[in-house]
């Protein structure tokens, strides 16, 4: 009985020694771990507890390890913040979830960005790339060449906005001219002049004709340039109407800009001298707008039925 009695004083001893020794090991542990925070260094040893076991040593020099990356990637995040400028940072700060420029359209020679309350503004583009390449050059409506059509667009944002990098204040009204480097084009001459329908006619038949064979019209125009090639009648016909809705897009109101033509005039103004006098012609009441039948009457298009027979239109009467 007194042996028990012994043996059981002699274990709970021994729980007790055991709990105060496990107590020390925490508390050493949480000194070193406070110690390397303030010290920025890994050594851990000098007031461990010599009981420590090596098991607990390897614990707590991975607990210091992971501390002391967690403080770095922090710094380094605080670091990137105050280095983030521009849309990110506004971004970040106004707690967006999505670039609101994503979905913001600009006019030409404007770019979308953030004003400090998050809200999307066009201004003017900050930088057009340096084109090296003569054919990207371009003349202006001042025949003056510039490096690109991103940098007359830039100019004329500047100018109409009033800010520093106007050149002159007649550059709210810069357009491009034609691509290309300006050079001396030479007059149209009358018999020029007069033959120039038929060959414009015949060059967007020509054009018709190439895309449909590179399989780039759509099936209603496939279908016009089909009838254009079997049918002599109507192969002026069918490419003028075509081109003409090709042209009638910003916005599709049955009629023809000036603005509208921009693509065909810029495209051939290098080569066809008598393209500018052909256009300003073909608005014979004046509306500064091309209706089909003006568009047909300037192209000599008499033969075949003019009519509106374009994607668009059809798209919307479906
Ligand atoms: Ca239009
Ligand atoms: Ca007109």
């Amino acid at each position: 009985m007194k042996l028990r009695l012994c043996l059981l004083l002699l274990l709970v001893v021994l729980l007790v020694t055991d709990l105060a020794d496990a107590k020390r090991r925490r508390k050493g542990r949480r000194r070193n771990r406070n110690k390397a925070k303030t010290t920025t260094t890994t050594t851990t040893t000098t007031e461990a507890p010599v009981d420590d076991t090596i098991e607990d040593e390897l614990d707590m020099m991975m607990d210091d390890d992971a501390a002391l990356l967690a403080e770095e990637e922090e710094a380094e995040q605080e670091e990137e913040e105050e280095e983030m400028t521009g849309i990110d940072a506004i971004i970040r700060r106004n707690n967006l979830d999505h670039d609101p420029c994503e979905t913001k359209k600009c006019g030409k020679g404007r770019e979308c960005s953030l004003s400090e309350a998050g809200e999307p503004v066009c201004t003017c583009v900050s930088q057009c790339t340096h084109e090296t390449d003569a054919r990207r050059q371009v003349c202006t409506n001042h025949n003056e060449t510039w490096n690109s059509d991103c940098a007359v667009y830039k100019q004329r944002c500047e100018c109409t906005d009033e800010l520093d990098g106007c050149q002159d204040p007649k550059n709210t009204h810069l357009h491009v001219e034609y691509y290309g480097q300006c050079r001396d084009m030479g007059e149209c001459s009358e018999e020029e002049m007069a033959d120039f329908p038929r060959r414009m006619r015949e060059w967007l038949f020509n054009v018709m004709k190439d895309l449909a064979n590179r399989e780039q019209l759509s099936p209603l125009y496939s279908e016009m340039e089909q009838e254009a090639e079997a049918d002599e009648q109507k192969r002026w016909v069918n490419a003028a109407i075509w081109r003409w809705c090709e042209l009638d897009t910003h916005p599709v109101d049955r009629s023809v800009s000036r603005h509208e033509l921009f693509p065909i005039r810029a495209t051939l103004l290098s080569m066809e001298h008598c393209i500018a006098p052909f256009l300003d012609g073909c608005d014979t009441n004046g509306d500064r707008d091309i209706s089909l039948s003006e568009w047909a009457k300037c192209l000599q298009v008499t033969d075949g039925e003019i009519k509106e027979r374009c994607e668009n239109i059809k798209q919307e009467s479906d």
